[in-house]
């Protein structure tokens, strides 16, 4: 590895390849400088992100307002531990509460953790408050889910490059495929169910788009069972979607919210779990937490990413523009697009090829092109823009991305 020129794009490709668990198949670009909807790579060569850090940094690369405030923050007070109150963290917590209408909040780091978070309070839940019989609870989760990648939420993962060779598995779970009413009602008929765990738009399983109905008619079907519904917004949450929740959409008010990724604008890890008095405050001293979880630099740069998102109508942008690139897409007519679908400007294609690698090599040729996807499951691409990004930098994208889509089909 000595051999290549170092600061190149293949010399920090082979320092990872050599020194890093191989546990990503990145895109082979290289990049070091972000700024809105665009980063930079070593080179200098711009691209469009569509990416936009797996949806954390939905207020654009480096946004100044989030810069200003973390860098103000962290000359001041980075981390106190919870041993101790800060003069940040409460600011906060009554900022979110109030712009999300819940009486409290759970702030800890990773999206993953809120999801184990929501887990624990749920069960707390089930045996304190609804009388669940203790370790008899059971959560509902749905087909094709994807929370994150700790060993109790793989458990439930119906995906084998998630789980294989990763058990034993934490039990207490019960999935029943997504979308699909009748599969929760008879479900919820079961002894000893507390919650049920659904992602109002499936990601990582290629941008699956319930039915309209689909989340409120769950919703009532958990009132009416005396089960908590949970939605895991780290991904739709934070207007992704067009709103500033996912859930909006249909009026539907979760009995746990899960967020993170966008909560800090790509930052630092935030995450943060909300909930009512009854709920969140079966969880007691000493009986959960996190060191970082609630930290004032943390803190400082949430309240900063929730402003500039608020402030900047992000949630009308995403779904005005995102309605427009879906039409493009479907315009372009193309042959190798077998579906598109999502909403507000969390979208995906599906690539119809007899090629295997076809949304792979489409991927590197939007790349050369100066756009930034990257596929999953072999066929999908996630089209996941900045949600500042404007109608005249979205068509230029559009006109990427068809242009690949002729360059791949001749
Ligand atoms: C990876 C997708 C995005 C999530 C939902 C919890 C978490 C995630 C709904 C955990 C994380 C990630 C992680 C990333 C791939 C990615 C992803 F492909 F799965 F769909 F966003 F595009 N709930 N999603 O989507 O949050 O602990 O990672 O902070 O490579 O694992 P985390």
């Amino acid at each position: 590895m000595s051999a290549i020129a170092q600061n190149t794009a293949s010399y920090f490709m082979e320092l990872e390849e050599a020194y890093g668990a191989h546990n990503y198949h990145p895109l082979p670009v290289v990049l070091s400088k972000g700024e809105g909807v665009f980063v930079w790579d070593v080179e200098g060569k711009r691209y469009y992100d569509f990416l936009s850090g797996y949806s954390a940094v939905n207020q654009g690369h480096c946004h100044p307002r989030i810069v200003a405030a973390f860098t103000e923050q962290a000359q001041r007070l980075t981390l106190t531990s919870r041993a101790f109150y800060n003069d940040k963290l409460g600011d906060f917590e009554q900022y979110i509460t109030n712009l999300l209408g819940y009486d409290k909040v759970l702030p800890m780091n990773t999206g993953v953790e809120a999801v184990e978070t929501g887990i624990k309070l749920c069960r707390k839940w089930a045996y304190e408050v609804k009388g669940i019989p203790e370790n008899e609870a059971v959560i509902i989760v749905c087909e094709q889910n994807f929370h994150g990648r700790t060993t109790t939420v793989i458990s439930f993962s119906s995906d084998p490059s998630s789980t294989k060779n990763f058990g034993p598995f934490t039990g207490g779970f019960l999935r029943i495929p997504y979308n699909d009413l009748s599969a929760l009602k008879e479900a919820l008929k079961q002894k000893n169910i507390a919650g049920f765990l659904v992602e109002p738009i499936q990601g990582e399983a290629g941008v699956i788009v319930p039915d309209e109905g689909y989340l409120a008619a769950a919703k009532q079907l958990c009132e009416a069972a005396h089960v908590l519904f949970i939605a895991d917004e780290i991904q739709t949450g934070l207007c992704r979607t067009g709103h500033l929740l996912a859930c909006d959409a249909e009026n539907v008010r979760p009995d746990i919210v899960l967020l993170g990724k966008a909560l800090s604008g790509g930052m630092m890890p935030v995450s943060a779990v909300l909930a009512d008095d009854e709920i969140m405050l079966t969880i007691k001293p000493g009986e959960h937490g996190s060191t970082y979880g609630g930290n004032p630099l943390a803190a400082v740069t949430a309240i900063a990413s929730l402003q500039v998102l608020i402030d900047e109508d992000m949630a009308a942008n995403a779904l005005e523009l995102g309605a427009y690139f879906r039409e493009a897409l479907l315009k372009t007519a193309s042959p190798l697009i077998r579906t598109v679908r999502g909403k507000g400007l969390l979208n995906a294609i599906e690539i119809i090829s007899k090629d295997p690698d076809a949304a792979w090599k489409l991927c590197l040729d939007m790349k050369e092109k100066g756009l930034l996807a990257k596929p999953t499951h072999g066929d999908k691409i996630r089209f996941a823009p900045p949600l500042c990004i404007t109608k005249e930098q979205l068509d230029e994208c559009i006109g990427i991305i068809s242009n690949s889509l002729n360059c791949l089909n001749e």
